[in-house]
């Protein structure tokens, strides 16, 4: 009787063992699909480099053009009040500018418009891909 019902929750607790898997799984092809991580590290042969001043409290540049299809980084430089938080939405990127300058891999994109904001959403920026 103890054997039965333990094999019973050893079933069920590998169910769950492989949805969880599956869940991860699932996270991580759709993480890959969409924004990061397709060019991590430095810069290489085909990657669209920007960099992006905050010195100013403002984006410099806040307009950026890139091709679709070929990897982006862009580096934003260390920004302090306004500037210092950076929100990118549409990569999950919430970042503290407050202690340096950050490098984002946004990977391959799609053609279309991408915006990016101070913390507050009173500065902004567009990464336009085509
Ligand atoms: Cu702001």
């Amino acid at each position: 009787m103890m054997a039965r019902t333990s094999n019973r929750m050893d079933g069920y607790k590998r169910a769950v063992m492989l949805v969880l898997a599956a869940a991860v799984l699932a996270i991580a092809l759709t993480g890959c699909g969409s924004a990061s991580g397709v060019s991590p590290g430095a810069s290489g042969p085909g990657v669209q480099h920007f960099d992006v001043s905050l010195a100013s409290g403002a984006y410099a540049p806040n307009a950026l053009t890139a091709k679709a299809g070929e990897p982006v980084e862009i580096t934003f430089g260390q920004g302090q009040g306004c500037v210092g938080t950076l929100v990118f939405p549409q990569f999950d990127i919430n970042a503290d500018m407050t202690k340096g300058p950050q490098t984002f891999n946004l990977g391959a994109l799609e053609p279309g418009q991408y915006q990016w904001s101070c913390g507050m959403n009173m500065q902004h920026g567009t990464l336009t891909v085509r």
